[in-house]
C-alpha cells in the first residue's frame, strides 16, 4: 500500500512497483504455501514440556527464513537512505545529446536516489566525516541510466587499481576492527601520504562537505567526464551537477560527533520526515560541456578524476530539477536491495576514457552477484526497467520469469529471429567509435601527475571560517594518528599545499613541519618505473579562486524545513510564543516544544500546547535554531533543569541563531553565553520575529566562532 502523502501513483515505475506491494491488512496469516495458520507462538512438542518435534514444518519455515534475512552489505556505501522521485527537464539540449530524457521536455522521468556514506558499516551513524554517495537510478523508454555520484566533485584515485587499496586502508583496521566510520586513524594516513593524488578528495573530506546537515542540503556530482552523443553522432565531453534547490549546508563537527549519539539515523530520519512532511527535497540538475576540440586546453587533465572544472571556466548549466515525493514502501526490498551499474546508460550517454570510471564499468555489476547472489538481479522490482526486456540469457539463481519457446540463441530460424536486432534508427545503442592509436601499457599518464593545485585552488576559495575547519579538521584527524612519521609526512604535503594550513596544523599538531622527508613522496607506481616522473610536479596557480568551491556563496534565502526548538514550561507567554510561531511556520519551519516533560503544557492562556520532545529525550544538536518565550513560571520551571542552559550554551556554540523574549533572557544569564549583545544572531526582545528569521536563513553566525569556542559544552 502506498504511504499516507503518496496514495495516488505518480509514475510508471511505482505503478510497476505496486504490482509486488504485500499489504496484510485484513488478511489470514498463512504459510509461504498458502496454508492458514492459527499459532505462530508455540513450536510443536512431544508433550507440553517435551522436545520438540522435527516434524514441525511451521517452525522450520519459519526459522529458516529467519536465519536467511541477511544479505551481505555493500563492501562500500553500505549505509545508506533512500527515496523515490521524478526528473524534470526545463529545455532540450538535443545539440549536444539525443537521451530522451534531456531532449524531451514533457517528460516526468521515474527516479530511486540513494544517499550514503562510504566507509562505515550498514548501522553506522550518518554524521561520521566522509564522502556521500549520491546515486540515482533514472528509470527511462531507452531502459535504465544510473548516475553514481557523490556530493563532492573529484575522487581520491585515478586508476581503478588503487580502489581496493584506498578502501583498505580507510575501513576499520584489520587487526582489531577499529575504528568504525572514521578517517583518523594510522591505516588512512600511511595510504594518502604515499599516494599523493588522494590528496585533492581528501581536502574536501576536511571541510564541511563531510558533514552535512542534510541529505537535501548537498550538492551531487558524477565526477568522471562523460560523453554526450548527439544525432548526428557528433560527441561532447560532460561533467554533471546536482544542486540542492535549499543550498549546501553543514553541521561543526562538534555537533557531528554529538548527533551521532543523540540521533545516529539524523539524515535517514531527517529525509523520511521531509517527505512524510510534504517538504520534497529538490535538485536542478546541471552541465559542464566541453567541445572535443577542447579537451587539450585546460591545466588539467579531464580524465583524471582527481580534477574538477572550475564553474569560473565552464559554468554549469542549469537544464532540469529532480523531485523526491515518496518514501520507499520497504527498506530492505527497496534501499537495500537497488543495485546502481555506472554502466547502466542509454543511446545519447557513453563513458570515456577515465582510468577509474573504466574499473566502475566491471565492479559494480560484479559486486552484485556476491551481495544480490545472482545475474538475475535485475529481475528484483526496484532494478526491473520499465521498458519490457527480450535476450537469450537464462536461468540462474532466483530466475522468476518464465521466457517461452524453443531457442535461446542467436541467429535462429525457429523462432523467426526473435528477439530480433534493433536498428539505430529504432534507438539502439552503440558505442562512441573514439579514434585509439596506441601501446598497451600499465602506466598513468604524466598529465595527471598534478596532485597540488587542485588541493591549494579549493582552500584558497574557502571562506575564513571554512578554511578553520579545515585546520581543525586535519589537526584533530592527524591527532589520531599514533605515529609520528606519518603526522610529519603529512605535514611536509600539507605544506605543498598551502603554508600556512599546515603552519596551523603543525601549531595544534605541537609538531614541527619536516623541511623534507626520506623517501618518494608519491609511491603508487611500478616497481621499476622512473620515480621522479611520477611525483608530483609543483602547484600551479591557474585560477585565484572558485566562488563554486565555498559554502560562504551557496543559497540563504529560506528557512523552509528547519527545526526550531521552543524551550518552554507551563505558563509560557502566548503573546510572545505566537507572533514566533505564525512566522516561522509561514516560511516554512517546523516549530517543536521542548518541555521539561512530555504529553501537554499549559502556556499563559490557559491553552494546550502539544509537548514534541520532553529534555531528557532531546538534544540542541537536532536543531537549527531556539527560541524562548518569557512566563516567569515557564522560564523558572527551566532553570530548575541544566539541560535547558546547556541546550542554549550549545546552540550558541554551533553559532546558531537564538531568541528570548523578556523573563526568558535569564536563561541566558544562566548559561555559558556571556557579551551576547553585539551578536547579529541573538535577539532579545527582537522588534521583529522577521529578524530571528533572516538570521535562521543564514544558517550559521560564523563571526561568533572565535567567540563561541570557549563554551566548555
Ligand atoms: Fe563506487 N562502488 N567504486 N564509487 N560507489 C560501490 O557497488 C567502486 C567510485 C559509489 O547506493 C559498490 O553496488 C570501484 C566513484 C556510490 O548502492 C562497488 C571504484 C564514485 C555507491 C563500488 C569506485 C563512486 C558505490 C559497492 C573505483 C563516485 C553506492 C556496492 C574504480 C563517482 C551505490 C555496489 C548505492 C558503490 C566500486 C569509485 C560512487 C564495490 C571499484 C569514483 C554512490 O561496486
Amino acid at each position: 500500500m502506498a504511504n499516507k502523502t503518496n496514495e495516488e501513483s505518480t509514475s510508471k515505475k511505482i505503478d510497476q512497483l505496486s504490482s509486488h506491494y504485500k499489504d496484510p491488512k485484513d488478511k489470514t496469516l498463512t504459510t509461504n504455501q498458502g496454508l492458514k495458520v492459527n499459532d505462530t507462538n508455540n513450536s510443536l512438542k512431544s508433550g507440553e514440556r517435551g522436545a520438540t518435534l522435527l516434524e514441525d514444518f511451521l517452525l522450520r519455515e519459519k526459522i529458516t527464513s529467519f536465519d536467511h534475512e541477511r544479505i551481505p552489505e555493500r563492501i562500500v556505501h553500505a549505509r545508506g537512505s533512500a527515496a523515490h522521485g521524478y526528473f524534470e527537464l526545463y529545455k532540450s539540449i538535443e545539440n549536444y545529446t539525443k537521451a530522451g530524457l534531456f531532449t524531451d521536455t514533457k517528460r516526468k522521468t521515474p527516479v530511486f536516489v540513494r544517499f550514503s556514506t562510504v566507509a562505515g558499516s550498514k548501522g553506522s551513524p550518518d554524521l561520521a566525516r566522509d564522502v556521500r554517495g549520491f546515486a540515482v537510478k533514472f528509470y527511462n523508454e531507452e531502459g535504465t541510466w544510473d548516475l553514481v555520484g557523490n556530493n563532492m566533485p573529484i575522487f581520491f584515485i585515478q586508476d581503478a587499481m588503487k580502489f581496493p587499496d584506498l578502501i583498505h586502508s580507510v575501513k576499520p583496521e584489520p587487526h582489531r576492527e577499529i575504528p568504525q566510520a572514521a578517517s583518523a586513524h594510522d591505516t588512512f594516513y600511511d595510504f594518502v601520504s604515499r599516494a599523493t593524488e588522494t590528496l585533492h578528495n581528501h581536502i574536501w573530506v576536511m571541510s564541511d562537505r563531510a558533514i552535512p546537515r542534510s541529505y537535501r542540503m548537498m550538492e551531487g556530482f558524477g565526477i568522471h567526464t562523460f560523453r554526450f552523443i548527439n544525432k548526428e553522432g557528433k560527441s561532447h565531453f560532460v561533467k554533471f551537477h546536482w544542486k540542492p534547490v535549499l543550498g549546501v549546508h553543514s553541521v561543526t563537527w562538534d555537533e557531528a560527533v554529538k548527533i551521532n549519539g543523540a540521533d545516529s539515523d539524523f539524515h535517514r530520519r531527517d529525509l523520511w520526515d521531509a517527505i512524510e512532511a510534504g517538504q520534497y527535497p529538490e535538485w536542478e540538475f546541471g552541465i559542464q560541456v566541453v567541445a572535443e576540440e577542447d579537451e587539450h586546453k585546460f591545466d588539467f587533465d579531464l580524465l583524471d578524476p582527481t580534477k574538477l572544472i572550475p564553474e569560473e571556466m565552464v559554468p554549469v548549466e542549469i537544464i532540469g530539477k529532480m523531485t523526491l515525493n515518496r518514501n520507499p514502501e520497504n527498506f530492505f526490498a527497496e534501499t537495500e536491495q537497488v543495485a546502481f551499474l555506472p554502466g547502466h546508460i542509454v543511446p545519447g550517454i557513453d563513458f570515456t576514457n577515465d582510468p577509474l570510471l573504466q574499473g566502475r564499468l566491471f565492479s559494480y555489476r560484479d559486486t552484485q552477484l556476491s551481495r544480490l547472489g545472482s545475474p538475475n538481479f535485475h529481475q528484483i522490482p526496484i532494478n526491473k526497467p520499465i521498458v519490457p526486456t527480450h535476450n537469450n540469457q537464462r536461468d540462474g539463481h532466483m530466475q522468476t520469469e518464465i521466457p517461452k519457446g524453443q531457442t535461446a540463441y542467436f541467429p535462429n530460424s525457429l523462432t523467426m529471429g526473435c528477439p530480433h536486432l534493433a536498428k539505430m534508427a529504432d534507438g539502439a545503442f552503440t558505442s562512441y567509435e573514439e579514434r585509439i592509436d596506441a601501446r598497451k601499457i600499465r602506466s598513468r599518464s604524466e598529465s595527471f601527475s598534478d596532485h597540488y593545485s587542485q588541493p591549494a585552488l579549493f582552500y584558497r576559495s574557502l571562506a575564513p571560517w571554512e578554511q578553520e575547519h579545515v585546520v581543525d579538521a586535519y589537526t584533530f584527524e592527524l591527532g589520531k594518528c599514533e605515529h609520528s612519521y606519518i603526522k610529519e609526512r603529512m605535514l611536509w604535503i600539507i605544506n605543498n599545499i598551502d603554508t600556512s594550513l599546515a603552519n596551523k596544523v603543525a601549531k595544534g599538531l605541537g609538531m614541527e613541519i619536516p623541511d623534507s622527508i626520506e623517501e618518494p613522496v608519491n609511491q603508487a607506481i611500478g616497481a621499476d618505473a622512473e620515480v621522479e616522473k611520477f611525483q608530483p610536479i609543483p602547484k600551479k596557480e591557474y585560477l585565484k579562486s572558485d566562488k563554486a568551491l565555498s559554502q560562504a556563496h551557496t543559497k540563504f534565502n529560506s528557512i523552509a524545513t528547519r527545526k526550531v526548538a521552543v524551550l518552554a514550561g507551563d505558563g509560557f507567554s502566548m503573546s510572545d510564543f505566537k507572533p514566533y510561531k505564525d512566522i516561522l511556520e509561514k516560511e516554512g519551519a517546523m516549530v517543536k516544544i521542548i518541555a521539561p516533560h512530555g504529553g501537554t503544557i499549559k502556556c499563559d492562556e490557559n491553552m494546550e500546547h502539544k509537548v514534541a520532545a520532553a529534555i531528557m529525550t532531546t538534544e540542541s544538536v537536532l536543531f537549527d535554531a531556539v527560541f524562548v518565550p518569557g512566563g516567569k513560571k515557564s522560564v523558572d520551571a527551566l532553570l530548575k533543569n541544566g539541560k535547558f542552559s546547556k541546550f542554549i550554551s550549545e546552540a550558541f556554540k554551533h553559532c546558531k541563531a537564538i531568541a528570548v523574549c523578556n523573563e526568558a533572557e535569564d536563561l541566558l544569564k544562566n548559561s555559558y553565553i556571556k557579551d551576547y549583545n553585539d551578536d547579529k544572531a541573538l535577539f532579545v526582545n527582537a522588534k521583529q520575529p522577521q529578524e530571528f528569521v533572516d538570521a535562521m536563513a543564514k544558517h550559521r553566525n560564523w563571526d561568533r566562532m572565535e567567540k563561541a569556542s570557549s563554551i566548555p559544552v
